[in-house]
């Protein structure tokens, strides 16, 4: 089952909707029931069967091409974790021998690298700008499957996200990781939170990206979520130690798409990533 937060016509109030897949993925208003937080579903406990009660209400229902749709992110913070796939590793590696050890090493380890990406009000949309910074030279869009987690730490659902990066800054030196990774723009999600699907399904998803310029598609990768070297337990469990999130937050469990060392975004590209489990978060690239 799929949800969303969507808008209608000019209005700034976000509304909760539940995709209709028997309907050709018409949107259901569950504001219509008062429904208005997200972040409340995901602390619901038997969440589907409640849903699968709601959508036969007969609640109104929006033509998706008729709204627009939010970041699925309240007040949630959005972290990040990396090196999980063996391609991310590789490529960092190759981008800095400076840091190459510490790839290698943070790959192998217990504790995997987990990093804040984004206040969840910088959050960009799907069909909104992602960024690349003015001062970096060499930029790329990391596809990656997003874990929602509820204030508990469970894995209440999955989004997509895009942990925009700027592989220059990152390969001078590590320690510049946060500004590599954390600016205007520099994270996308949406534009579903699929719920009710257990961790060996969503193992067996594809993620697939394609970066268009000027019409014409000048990078596409693939790969499988079953490719991610650590359970989405674990990852979610080292976020949750010694930390609280009332709203609970978003995981981004790395990227296992990076385009050729030759390739950087540029102002104007399309980015489209797909989890074919989830449905396509599309963004167009700006200059921050
Ligand atoms: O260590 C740098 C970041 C890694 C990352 O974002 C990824 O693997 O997706
Ligand atoms: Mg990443």
């Amino acid at each position: 089952m799929k949800l969303c937060r969507f808008a209608l016509g000019t209005e700034t109030r976000a509304r909760v909707g539940l995709v209709d897949e028997s309907s050709g993925g018409r949107i259901v208003d569950l504001s219509a029931e008062g429904i208005d937080s997200l972040t409340a579903l995901m602390e619901f406990e038997g969440l589907t069967e409640e849903l699968g009660r709601l959508s036969g209400l007969g609640l109104p229902c929006f033509d998706p091409v008729a709204v627009q749709l939010l970041a699925p992110v309240e007040q949630q913070e959005v972290w990040a974790a990396g090196v999980t796939y063996l391609r991310s590793k590789k490529a960092r590696m190759e981008e800095s021998d400076f840091s190459a050890t510490a790839y290698d090493r943070v790959y192998e380890a217990e504790r995997p690298e987990i990093f804040f990406k984004s206040m969840p009000q910088k959050v960009v949309p799907p069909g909104g700008g992602v960024g690349i910074r003015r001062d970096a030279r060499w930029n790329v869009p990391e596809p990656e499957l997003v874990l929602v987690c509820n204030s508990r730490g469970h894995i209440a659902g999955f989004s997509i996200g895009n942990d925009m990066s700027s592989r220059d800054i990152e390969g001078e030196n590590l320690l510049y990781l946060p500004q590599a990774k954390i600016y205007d723009r520099s994270c996308a999600m949406g534009p579903f939170v699929v719920v009710g699907v257990s961790e060996a399904t969503a193992r067996e998803w594809t993620i697939s990206s394609g970066i268009t310029r000027d019409g014409v598609v000048v990078f596409e990768g693939e790969t499988s979520v079953g490719q991610l070297k650590r359970s989405f337990e674990d990852l979610a469990s080292f976020l949750f130690r010694s930390q609280t999130f009332p709203n609970g937050a978003c995981l981004l469990t790395g990227t296992g798409i990076v385009p050729p060392d030759t390739f950087t975004l540029q102002p104007g590209d399309e980015v489209t990533i797909r989890v074919s489990g989830i449905g396509t978060l599309q963004n167009s690239v700006v200059v921050v």
